[in-house]
C-alpha cells in the first residue's frame, strides 16, 4: 500500500502529484468468499477492516450498490461523542471514541478528527435536571462531562443568543468531542481495508439472501450469486429492505434526514452547539461552511430530500439562537434515510438465520459510533458470538423488554 507522510508528499510534490496510486482496487467478485458484508458505507468497511486486521480473516467482501460512502456516511454532519446516559450505550460509543483518537495513525489516513467539544444547550429546569443526571453518569463511565453556565457557554461562542424564546439556563460539554471528515473516513477505511485483501465491490446491489437448511449460503447480487456462509448487513436505511429478504421483520422505521450547509465563512465557529428545544445544532467545517441540521422527516420513506418545512423550521431556531447569521446564504441541501429505532439505539446482532449477522438502528447518530461499531461487529461476525460491548444491543431486546432508551442523549428528535 502507497504510505502517506511527508516524504511521500514531497516526492510526489516534485513529480505535479502525478504519481499518486488509486486508493484501493476495483476486482470482480470472486464466486465465494469466507465473509460477505452488505453496504459500504463507514460501518461497513470499517467491520471489513477490523475482521481482516483483529480477525485474521483474508475473503472478504464488501458489496455497495452504488459508490462507496454515497448512503448517509457522506450526508451525515460528522458530529462525534460518546456522552450517552446508560452505561451500555456509554461504554460502546467511548470505545468509538478511543478509536476515533488513534485512527488516523492506524489506518494511514487523515479523517480530520478535531476534538473541539460538543455543547448540548439546556432551556428548561427539566432539561438542566436531565443533563446533571446525563454527565454524572458520564463520569461514572469515565466519559469527560463537565455542565456549563450560561457565562461559561458565552466564554466559548461570545455571539451566542441565550435569551431564546425558552431563555439557555445552561449546557453539557464534552471537550474531547468534535468532528471528523466524512468521506475521508469512508476513503480511508476502504483503502486500508482493500490493503489487507478486502474485495470493495461498487455498484454491486444484493437482491436476495439464499439459505438452506435455516442457515446463509449466499447472495443474489447485480453481479450474479456469491457463496458465502457468512453475511453482515451493514445497509443502515435499506436495513428494513434487506432484512425482509431473509423473511426477518426489523422493529426499524425508515425516515429522511435533512442537513444543509452555508456559503464559506472565515473561522468564526469555535465548537459544536446544539439545542433540544429549539432544535437545531451548528458546527463550522474546516472549509468555511457552517454545517447545520434538526430532527428527521416525520414520514418514513427512501427519498434522500426531505420536505421544505423542516429546513424552514431549522434555519429559524439557528437565527434565534445566532442573530450573527441571519445574513448568510445557504448554499447546499441534502437527506439521508436513517434507520430508527424504537429506544434510539443500535442492533448490532446475530439473526435467526445462522450466518446471517445485522447493524443497523443507528437512526440519526451513528456517524460517531463508526469505528467502534465496525470494531464489535467483527468481533460478532468472526466468532459468531457478541462481543460484551454489543452484547446489550441484540434484536431479542425488542422481545424480552431489555430496551436501552436514548431518546435524550440523542440530540435530535428521532
Ligand atoms: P450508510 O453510509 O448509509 O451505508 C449503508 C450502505 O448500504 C449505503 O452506501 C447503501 O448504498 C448500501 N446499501 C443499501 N442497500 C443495499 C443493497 N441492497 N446492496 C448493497 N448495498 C446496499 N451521526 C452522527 O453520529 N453524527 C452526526 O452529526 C450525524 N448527522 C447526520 C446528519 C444527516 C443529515 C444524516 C442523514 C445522518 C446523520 N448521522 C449522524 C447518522 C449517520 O450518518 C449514520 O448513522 C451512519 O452514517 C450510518 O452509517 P452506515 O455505514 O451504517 O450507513
Ligand atoms: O448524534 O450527535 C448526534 C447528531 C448530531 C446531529 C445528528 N446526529
Amino acid at each position: 500500500m502507497q504510505h502517506f507522510s511527508i516524504w511521500s508528499l514531497l516526492r510526489n510534490a516534485v513529480s505535479y502529484h502525478e504519481g499518486w496510486q488509486r486508493q484501493w482496487r476495483s476486482p470482480q467478485p470472486r464466486s465465494e468468499y469466507d465473509a460477505v458484508i452488505v453496504g459500504g458505507g463507514g460501518h461497513g468497511l470499517a467491520t471489513a477492516y477490523y475482521l481482516a486486521k483483529e480477525h485474521g480473516m483474508r475473503r472478504i467482501a464488501v458489496l455497495e450498490r452504488g459508490y462507496l460512502g454515497g448512503g448517509n456516511t457522506a450526508r451525515n454532519t460528522t458530529i462525534v461523542r460518546s456522552n450517552y446516559l446508560w452505561d451500555e450505550s456509554t461504554q460502546l460509543y467511548e470505545k468509538a471514541m478511543k478509536l476515533w483518537e488513534g485512527l488516523s495513525q492506524d489506518i494511514n489516513y487523515n479523517v480530520m478528527f478535531s476534538q473541539r467539544g460538543v455543547m448540548n444547550l439546556g432551556h428548561t429546569l427539566q432539561d438542566m435536571r436531565d443533563i446533571e443526571r446525563r454527565v454524572g453518569a458520564n463520569r461514572l463511565n469515565g466519559v469527560d462531562a463537565e455542565v456549563l453556565s450560561p457565562a461559561q457557554i458565552k466564554a466559548i461562542v461570545p455571539f451566542i443568543n441565550l435569551q431564546t424564546r425558552y431563555p439557555v439556563l445552561g449546557a453539557s460539554w464534552q471537550p474531547r468531542a468534535g468532528v471528523a471528515r466524512h468521506d475521508a473516513v469512508a476513503w480511508g477505511f476502504a483503502r486500508a481495508a482493500d490493503a489487507r485483501g478486502v474485495d470493495i465491490i461498487q455498484n454491486c446491489e444484493v437482491t436476495g439472501i439464499r439459505r438452506e437448511n435455516g442457515a446463509v449460503v449466499g447472495l443474489e447480487t447485480a453481479q450474479g450469486f456469491i457463496k458465502t456462509p457468512k453475511v453482515a448487513l451493514v445497509a443502515a436505511g435499506h436495513s428494513s429492505v434487506l432484512a425482509a429478504m431473509a423473511d426477518i421483520r426489523l422493529p426499524i422505521e425508515s425516515h429522511p434526514l435533512q442537513a444543509l450547509v452555508s456559503e464559506p465563512l472565515k473561522p468564526i465557529f469555535p465548537t459544536v452547539v446544539m439545542s433540544n428545544a429549539i432544535h437545531a445544532y451548528i458546527s463550522q467545517s474546516d472549509k468555511g461552511d457552517l454545517v447545520i441540521g434538526a430532527g428527521i422527516d416525520q414520514y418514513s420513506g427512501y427519498g434522500q430530500r426531505g420536505s421544505y418545512h423542516t429546513i424552514e423550521h431549522t434555519l429559524q431556531a439557528i437565527v434565534e439562537m445566532f442573530p450573527i447569521f441571519s445574513r448568510v446564504r445557504m448554499n447546499r441541501q441534502w437527506g439521508g434515510i436513517v434507520d430508527v429505532s424504537p429506544d434510539a439505539c443500535p442492533i448490532i446482532s446475530r439473526t435467526p438465520v445462522k450466518g446471517l449477522y445485522i447493524n443497523c438502528g443507528w437512526g440519526t447518530g451513528g456517524f460517531k459510533a463508526t469505528p467502534g461499531s465496525g470494531w464489535v461487529m467483527a468481533h460478532t461476525v468472526a466468532t459468531d458470538q457478541p462481543h460484551a460491548l454489543n452484547a446489550a444491543f441484540a434484536l431479542d431486546r425488542f422481545y424480552s423488554g431489555h430496551l436501552i432508551d436514548e431518546h435524550g442523549a440523542a440530540a435530535v428528535a428521532h
